[in-house]
């Protein structure tokens, strides 16, 4: 199963049982963990799905080292992986709890490309507990809708992949490709859960509607090699801001953003700080002991 052909591709586990068991006893802690203004430790999307609130703090296992060894395979498996400047654009950690609904096939994006999502089972991601699924070469697919009708999914049926044995595995998929998953009646599903833009294939607001916290405390040789994937357009820089350019924003932009959009011309000057930060630390990581 390759990405360009199918719009799917598993690698070999990423990550080992030992460490598979490891994250899962350090989530069963962070889960659980609350403090005196409500829960902290996961944010509910709804009563059967939550992410860990701030997934960033996982210590057994350092998830930007693991986005960048997912990244550095997908550069081998996707031919025009470098060209079209993917940047990462989420980091979370899903909880999907008992759910006997049959996730409707469905597409999130129409451009090729565009959208990748990673997914790495933590825990459950079998028949019983919400195991991904994809239709084969339907990322090529420019007349159907969002939804597939009943129909469709029938035609479509032989082109199905489920990801067996994915526990540790690297899934990653274009989300013009159709996708579903099993329902979950047996236990839970824990899933890593990472997303790149292309820059060349959708907006500036689209990609700095997401922000993540990268602790410096995940900093390590392995993750600056691929910093760039965590570096916005220049002009993003402002938008992520979240004021001047988001049309999702009413508020009257304070004074003081005011006042830093008066600077813009000074961006390339901050991309060249950030750069040399970058090869900077290197250097001092790289020094031996
Ligand atoms: O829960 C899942 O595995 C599928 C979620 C989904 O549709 C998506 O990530 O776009
Ligand atoms: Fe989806």
């Amino acid at each position: 199963m390759g990405f360009a052909a199918d719009g799917i591709e598993i690698s070999k586990p990423l990550l080992s049982a030992t460490e598979l068991e490891h994250l899962n006893l350090e989530i069963d802690d962070l889960a659980q963990f609350v403090t005196l203004n409500g829960h902290f430790g996961r944010t509910y999307v709804n009563d059967r799905h939550s992410t860990l609130a701030f997934p960033a703090l996982i210590k057994s296992v350092n998830l930007f080292a693991l986005l960048s060894r997912s990244i550095d395979f997908m550069k081998q498996a996707i031919p025009d992986f470098e060209a079209q400047q993917y940047v990462v654009t989420d980091v979370d950690f899903w909880f999907d709890e008992k759910c006997d609904d049959y996730l409707f096939w469905h597409r999130d994006c129409d451009k090729e490309g565009a959208i990748i999502r990673c997914f790495i089972c933590v825990q459950g991601g079998e028949e019983d507990s919400g195991k991904f699924r994809y239709m084969r070469g339907s990322h090529k697919i420019n007349d159907h809708d969002y939804r597939l009708s009943d129909e469709q999914v029938a035609k479509l049926t032989p082109a199905i992949v489920d990801c067996n044995d994915a526990a540790g595995a690297l899934i990653f998929c274009d989300v013009k490709g159709y996708h579903s998953r099993f329902p979950i009646t047996n236990g839970i599903r824990r899933t890593i859960y990472f997303q790149l833009h292309s820059k060349t294939r959708t907006t500036t607001d689209d990609i700095t509607a997401s922000r993540i916290l990268l602790p410096s405390s995940s900093i390590t040789p392995d993750v600056l090699k691929n910093l760039d994937y965590f570096l916005f357009p220049q002009e993003g820089l402002l938008h992520s801001a979240g004021w001047e350019h988001s049309s999702r924003q009413t508020a009257k932009m304070p004074e003081k953003l005011l006042d830093l959009s008066k600077l813009e011309n000074r961006r390339g000057w901050l991309r060249t700080i950030l750069s040399r930060g970058k090869s900077a630390l290197l250097r001092r990581l790289r020094r031996p002991a």
